[in-house]
């Protein structure tokens, strides 16, 4: 392979752990401390997770443990979407396994957790994981949606352990593939299988996130990756000074990467989704807001600006919400008859027909193109895939035609042009940042602290992630702790509990203290390219939100 200089450089590159998992391992110590904070249905968890239920937060101290040294074969999967920082887990994990043993070995399923179930994989050598140490993507193994769901499979992901002599399975994922993560250490609890079952917190949407999850891994560098695109974007805007730029930021359901990528970069306009259900605004309202700070700098002179959309918003505008819901039923109650329409206009057509009058007429007055993303085919879970919807135009038609009403009546005298934008892949699979060098590969020697200690149902924890990574502390917390019960296609199914925007968190209130004035004067702020080398306050930094949410924690 032809390698970039860059690449080169950054294989040279040791992550750095925290304190207690550097030196010998033989003197990770496992403490385990107190109950768990409760689920807000115990019972109803307990009932679910009998054998894994209520078990104790762990951390690791300085102290002895023969069982580090023990000779261990481990099966990693990745699940989900892309986020950067997936292959220094793997180094990670490999490294603590060989440091433990130099005779364990690290099996890698291929494809997600359908090679668990089909039982495709790889061995994980010395030579391929240096191949990849440092570097974006997951193309080291691959990785995919697929849910272990039912029976069969559940059977068919034991037999692959049994006939690969496994002691453990990681899952590398966010909050679905961790419920399925607590699913499969509960089923091999249960029937007496021993393998321990370790999750590992992913996602660029930074939606898993709880007590003992400061941040899922991949949101520090796809927050920067898009917020040195965005600030790129601004100094264009206001040089060129004839373009409103919508931007819509990846993020499935929560707002977290557009807020950050707000308090990063200043932009005139950030919509956060959480508030937009919260106020019950509709498409009208928003669309308002957008157009008095449009006139407001075209009554400075300023026919530019910038808007980020955040890529959930449409599930979160009451009137779409349901809308959307209604197409989900219906496109699962009618698959056939829907599914032998071959011509676009008759299944916008077949659809409107059969929706509530409230929702049909919302429907038929979308532009053409979003009628047909609202209709295509759904994610493994049934999901409208958010990502292909174009909201960002969306807005522009709507802003379009609104200023139009404005000028007609005399209250908008400005001009507007617009250019819309997307940035969501971009950022899944850049080289990750220090920060997320350090918190993947300290997450993936966790999980390998965790497996060797014997404890399974955990996900893997490293915490205090404002201070310098040698103060960072590692340890597990169990998975049922994070676990609600919700109501999905008519049962009660457990799930980890997403974490939304909160409006009276930290990061929000801090947002919501400047955007006024951000709406109107242009305040701009350009945080550049993610830093690799250099004084740490540059190449170690964290984002706003984790600094601004410590802080509020620790008061
Ligand atoms: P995960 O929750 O699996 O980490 O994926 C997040 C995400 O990147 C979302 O931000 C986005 O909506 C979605 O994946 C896109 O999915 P796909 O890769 O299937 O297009």
């Amino acid at each position: 392979m032809d390698e970039s200089p860059l690449q080169n450089v950054r294989y040279q590159y040791k992550p750095k752990l925290p304190a207690i998992l550097r030196g010998d391992v033989d003197r990770i110590s496992l403490h385990l401390e107190g109950p768990a904070g409760a689920a807000p249905d115990p019972e109803g968890i307990r009932e679910l997770f009998p054998k894994t239920f209520g078990k104790p937060v762990a951390r690791f101290v300085e102290g002895s443990n023969t069982g580090m040294k023990r000779k261990l074969t481990v099966g990693v999967i990745l699940s989900g979407g892309q986020a950067p920082g997936g292959h220094n887990v793997i180094a990670g994990l490999f490294d603590g396994l060989r440091k433990g043993n130099p005779e364990s070995r690290l099996i890698g399923f291929a494809g997600g957790p359908g090679g668990l179930v089909n039982d495709r994989a790889v061995e994980i050598t010395g030579d391929l994981m240096d191949r990849y140490r440092n570097t974006g993507g997951f193309d080291i193994i691959g990785s995919g949606r697929d849910k272990i769901e039912t029976p069969e499979q559940f059977e068919k992901a034991a037999a692959a352990v049994r006939a690969r002599g496994l002691d453990a399975v990681v899952v590398v994922g966010g909050d679905d593939s961790n419920t399925n993560a607590a699913l499969l250490a509960e089923f091999f609890a249960g029937r007496g299988q021993a393998v321990s079952v370790i999750g590992v917190p992913k996602t660029i949407d930074g939606d898993l996130k709880n007590e003992y999850i400061e941040t899922s891994f991949g949101f520090d560098t796809a927050v920067k990756t898009y917020s040195e695109l965005i600030g790129n974007i601004e100094r264009d805007a206001a040089s060129a000074r004839k373009y409103w730029h919508f931007i819509k930021l990846m993020g499935r359901s929560a707002s977290h990467i557009a807020l950050e990528c707000a308090l990063q970069c200043r932009p005139n306009i950030a919509l956060v989704s959480e508030e937009v259900e919260a106020r019950g605004w509709t498409l009208a309202r928003i669309t308002d807001y957008i157009c008095d700070a449009v006139s407001a700098r075209a009554e400075k002179g300023e026919n530019f600006g910038v808007v980020l959309v955040p890529e959930g918003l449409v599930e979160f505008i009451p009137e779409f919400k349901a809308l959307i819901s209604q197409l989900n039923d219906l496109l699962a109650a009618e698959a056939e008859a829907y599914g032998a329409l071959r011509d676009a206009g008759a299944r916008i057509e077949f659809v409107a027909a059969r929706l509530s009058p409230d929702s049909a007429s919302l429907y038929r007055s979308l532009p053409a193109d979003i009628k047909l993303q609202l209709i295509m085919d759904r994610d493994p879970h049934g999901n409208v895939q958010v990502s292909r919807i174009e909201t960002e135009k969306l807005l522009i038609a709507l802003v379009e035609s609104r200023l139009a009403e404005r000028k007609a009546a005399g209250t908008y005298k400005g001009k507007f042009s617009s250019q819309n934008h997307f940035f969501g892949y971009e950022g899944r699979c850049a080289f990750p940042s220090n920060f997320d060098a350090d918190y993947c590969y300290s997450l993936g020697y966790t999980a390998f602290a965790l497996i060797a200690s014997g404890l399974t149902g955990y996900i893997s924890s490293v915490r205090n992630l404002t201070a310098k990574a040698e103060d960072w502390t590692a340890g597990g917390a169990p998975l049922t702790g994070m676990m609600n019960l919700e109501r999905r296609h008519g049962s009660r199914k457990p799930v980890i509990r997403k974490a939304l925007v909160e409006l009276d968190g930290a990061p929000f209130r801090a947002f919501a203290a400047e955007r006024e004035d951000w709406a109107v004067r242009t305040a701009y702020r350009f945080p550049g390219a993610i830093q690799y080398f250099g004084p740490p306050e540059i190449c170690d930094s964290v984002t706003r939100t984790l600094e601004l949410e410590s802080a509020a924690r620790t008061g």
